[in-house]
Order: structure tokens, then sequence, then C-alpha cells
């Protein structure tokens, strides 16, 4: 596939004047005529980037299974009876080989992800080997293990960690709907302590675990508000998992998805929205509005952590189909 450099990525978000969202003013935005919305996202989307490069990051799960948290949505709780294997972390030579073929396959970024509530000091020691390792490689990096403390953080930025993803997922008044074992706060903690060790946060949520409008506008001015706002902001449909609590969960009107991208990109301007878990539920169609929507980065590789995403070949036909090209944007 032709790649694109980054001639259109943004420039840092610490840059522009803050602006604070109220979740009313979001909701407002989601309450829309659809063109309207779809209108003003797609002139906002064109301000600050190509809207035909699409950045690819593609994901393993480095530890999988057993977690000790209870999110409501997750295959790899032990709380839940999903039929996931509690493993041992990788071996640094299955990442290796792993993020090698993704790169080959064309994606920029390499995205490590493990069931911890927290990772213990052992857990860091072959964290940074795989950092280390994988950026030697010539891609970009990104680790999601829970939450991290000072030290952890001062040790990823030390081992090259690019971008580091802990999400929100909700909004603050659902959250507890969703997960008890730990707060809302521990996540803004371990985001502002990202921050502060000089990464690049990756951060968005889930739509369609029975949040109401409200809800999920509340999310999108959670992350909107931040200061300065995540670089990349991933936008999950709920994959429902037989086991989990959230497997009956009503399904998500696929427009209402859309909408959530566009809220996005309106209130997030600089940032690589991600167009994220839930694809392979996705119509082409839908997925094209969400391009058209602003998003413009996706997980790319036939898995995501525990569940499937579209097969590479499939994304590279619809890429084509859409004349989108991946970005080929580095950020160190
Ligand atoms: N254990 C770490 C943590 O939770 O911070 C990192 C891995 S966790 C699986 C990363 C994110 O994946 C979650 O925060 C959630 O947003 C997303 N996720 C997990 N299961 C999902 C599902 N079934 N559908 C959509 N998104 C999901
Ligand atoms: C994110 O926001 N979505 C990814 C990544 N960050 C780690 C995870 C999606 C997981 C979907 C369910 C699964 O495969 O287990
Ligand atoms: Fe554990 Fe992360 Fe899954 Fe929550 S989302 S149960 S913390 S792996």
């Amino acid at each position: 596939m032709q790649t694109k450099t980054a001639e259109f990525a943004p420039s840092s978000q610490s840059e522009a004047t803050p602006q604070t969202w109220s979740v009313a003013a979001v909701e407002a935005l989601y309450k829309l005529p659809f063109s309207d919305l779809m209108y003003r996202a797609q002139q906002i989307h064109r301000e600050h980037f190509d809207p035909n490069a699409v950045q690819l990051s593609t994901l393993l799960s480095i530890k999988t299974g057993g977690c000790t948290e209870d999110c409501g949505y997750c295959t790899q709780s032990s709380y839940h009876s999903a039929g996931v294997e509690n493993m041992k972390i990788l071996d640094i030579e299955e990442v290796l080989k792993a993020a090698k073929a993704a790169k080959n396959a064309g994606a920029g970024r390499f995205c490590m992800g493990a069931a911890w509530r927290e990772p213990s000091k052992e857990d860091m020691t072959a964290v940074v080997e795989m950092v280390k390792e994988v950026r030697a490689l010539g891609m970009e990096t990104c680790a999601t293990l829970g939450m991290l403390n000072d030290e952890q953080t001062g040790q990823l930025k030390d081992a090259g960690l690019d971008y580091y993803n802990h999400n929100l997922d909700t909004s603050p008044e659902f959250y507890g709907n969703i997960i008890t074992t730990r707060d809302y706060q521990d996540r803004i903690d371990t985001l502002e302590r990202v921050r502060k060790a000089g990464m690049h946060i990756c951060s968005g949520g889930i739509i369609g675990m029975g949040e109401s409008l409200t809800q999920r506008a509340g999310l999108v001015a959670q992350l909107a508000n931040m200061n300065p706002y995540p670089e990349s902001v991933p936008i999950n449909n709920l994959v429902k998992v037989e086991g989990t609590p959230l497997a009956d969960t009503e399904d998500l009107d696929p427009l209402d998805f859309v909408r959530t991208i566009a809220v996005a990109r309106i209130t997030m301007p600089k940032a690589f929205v991600r167009l994220s878990a839930g694809r392979g539920e996705m119509s082409d169609a839908v997925q094209a509005l969400c391009f058209l929507a602003g998003a413009n980065s996706i997980f790319y590789g036939d898995q995501l952590l525990t569940t499937g995403n579209p097969e590479v070949e499939r994304d590279r036909a619809l890429m084509n189909k859409l004349g989108l090209y991946p970005l080929a944007d580095k950020c160190h």
C-alpha cells in the first residue's frame, strides 16, 4: 500500500487555547440534524488533517485473561466466564514476531495490551524490554497495562514508549454501573502521570453499554476538557461477548456510533479519532460514514485483544475502495 507522510499531523494541542465543553453543549452537537453534524465534523477534519490518510495501529495481547478487575464489558475479567484462559506473559520473541509482521503489513504503531489492574515490578521489566525492541524496529509504540505510578511512567518514558492507552471508558455518572473495582479518579490520576512523564495519551471509551445520550456526551466532554486533550481518542463500539454482564445489552444504532465519531472530531479537532473495537460487526457503509465523520485511525490486524477484527485483506480492500491510504506518521 502507498503511504503518506504526516504533513497534516497536528502540532501539540497545548498550543491551542483550551476550550471547555459543557455536557449540554456536547449533547446539543449530538442532536444536530445528521447532515449538519457531518458537515461541521468534515470542515474541522479538513482544517487539521489530510482527510484521506488513516493511522494504522496493530494490537497484541501480551498478557491475556485472569484479570482481577470486574469491568462489565471485558472477556478477560476473572469475575466473568467468557472462556478466556489466564495465560502467562508472552516471550519477547513472540512479541517481536508479531510486531515485525504488523510492520510488514503496513502498521505504523504497535500497541501491547495486558489484562492487569496494574503491572508488577517483574511485569515492568518484561514490558520495558518489549517497548525498547519494538521501537528499535522503527515502529511507534503504545501500551495499555492498567494503572501506573510515577516510577512506572518514568520507566516507560525512558524505554521510549510513545503512547499510553488508558480509557475513561464512559461518563463519571455511568462508570459505577460498569466497573466497581477501581474508580474514575484512578483513571484520571494515571492519565495525569502519563502526561507528566511526557508521553502521548491515548484515551477514549466504549459506546453502546446502555448509557444515556447525556452520559455519552459526558464521556466526550471529559475527554475534550482534558488540558491538553488526548492525542489519540479510541471510540469503541461495545463488543458483546457471551459470559460477560453486558452480553445482552441492546444493539446501538450504527448512526449513533457515527454521531459519536463526529462529536469527538468537533470537540477534539487535532486528535486522531480511532474507529476502534466493533468494526467487525460494521458494514463498509457504516465505516465509510465514520471516516466521513472524521475518524482517521483504526486498529489494523485480524485480532483485537481476545476478539476478532476485520481481516487485513478486507481492510485493504475497503481502504482502496474509499481512496484512503495509511499515514506514515512518526512521533519520534
Ligand atoms: N487492563 C488494562 C485496562 O483496562 O486499563 C488494559 C487493557 S483493556 C482490555 C483496554 C480497553 O479495551 C478497555 O479500557 C476498554 O475500553 C476496551 N475494551 C475491552 N473490552 C471491550 C469490549 N468488549 N468492547 C469494546 N471495548 C472493549
Ligand atoms: C481500545 O480503546 N480498544 C482496544 C485497545 N484500546 C486496547 C481494545 C479493544 C478490545 C476489544 C475486546 C477484546 O478483543 O477483548
Ligand atoms: Fe482487566 Fe482491563 Fe479487562 Fe478491566 S478492561 S477486566 S482492567 S483487562
